[in-house]
């Protein structure tokens, strides 16, 4: 599995994949300055569906707001339908989707209002970001070196494409280590998120998640929020460091691309059981439920292409 497809709508248009290409000069390029979703079409029983397409595409919207983007050239609607057709348009049954604004200005500098926003959006063939056995097995993460944004440095709430510099240092750090992610702390010392994922754990069948400041508040995190309170947990945000992991019964992170994976270890000190534990198993149960359209909130969250 590549990352390669037939075509990327490129703007309002389907463009060949090899063809589907930005200047070399451009803001989004040398500076970051753009904005991104990572959003999952399945393969349900009713055929592909988008897994919250609307949302994604909202948040995609807040985030070039938050950027200070003046205008998009599209509605969330026209965005909904573009993902629907770039799907459709590739044949692909199940795929991951990825939309990007970026700037595109006939002048370099750090003022955005020299350029306009375009959007695109390529989609591709993607299992589980940190492998099929994650799911099952669980994985080893470290708390990184590298410290999280700080909120009034870059913005936390938008998916900025520069913000994943941060991300690559510390996920490439603790690749590099051995370890399969890395769990990022805040400013302050708190718990924030992973590199690509939010962080629960779970304590005296109690499950705790970081509180929404300065993180990038997940769709799938929403998701298993409201999963997990159907299942009769009780769901607590709060400040949450980095020893409370440590003890935990469970620890579980999810996201778009790596979906919902036990994590079995933590700078070498196993968590609960070392393996996905009793409340990560029963969320990722009833998240394939909703996923293979099955569940009582697959018609609320699934888009479907057909
Ligand atoms: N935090 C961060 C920093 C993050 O990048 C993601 C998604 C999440 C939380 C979870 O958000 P959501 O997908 O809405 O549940 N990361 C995207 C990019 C990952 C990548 O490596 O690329 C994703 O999962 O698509």
């Amino acid at each position: 599995m590549g990352i390669e497809s037939k075509y990327i709508w490129m703007n309002g248009k389907f463009v060949d994949y090899e063809k589907a290409t930005v200047p070399f000069l451009n803001p989004a390029l040398h500076y970051g300055f753009a904005c991104f979703e990572g959003i999952r079409c399945y393969n349900t029983d009713q055929g592909p569906a988008i897994f919250r397409n609307r949302e994604h595409m909202q948040r995609l919207a807040e985030s070039a707001h938050i950027m200070g983007f003046q205008k998009l050239p599209f509605t969330t609607a026209d965005l909904m339908k573009a993902a629907r057709d770039t799907v459709a348009k590739n044949d692909f049954i199940a795929c991951y989707i990825r939309p990007l604004v970026y700037l595109i200005s006939p002048s370099m500098g750090l003022n955005m209002d020299l350029g306009e926003a375009h959007v695109s959006i390529a989609a591709w063939e993607w299992g589980s970001m940190l492998g099929e056995e994650s799911l099952t097995k669980g994985i080893r993460a470290n708390v990184s070196s590298f410290t999280r944004h700080h909120p009034n440095v870059m913005m936390t709430k938008s998916k900025a494409a520069g913000n994943y510099v941060n991300s690559m240092l510390a996920k490439s750090e603790a690749v590099r280590a051995g370890f399969d992610e890395a769990i990022m702390l805040d400013p302050q010392g708190y718990v924030a998120e992973c590199t690509g994922e939010n962080l629960f754990l779970v304590r005296k069948g109690k499950i705790y998640t970081s509180h929404t400041a300065a993180i990038l508040e997940g769709i799938t995190r929403d998701a298993i929020i409201t999963l997990a309170k159907g299942l009769g947990y009780e769901v607590v945000e709060q400040p949450l460091v980095r020893d409370q992991l440590y003890v935990a019964d469970e620890v579980f992170m999810c996201g778009t691309a790596a979906e919902c994976v036990p994590v079995r270890e933590i700078d070498r000190r196993q968590i609960g059981e070392g393996m996905a534990g009793p409340v990560t198993k029963a969320i990722q149960q009833a998240f394939n439920e909703v996923i293979k359209g099955r569940h009582t909130h697959s018609a609320e969250w699934l888009d479907y292409i057909g």
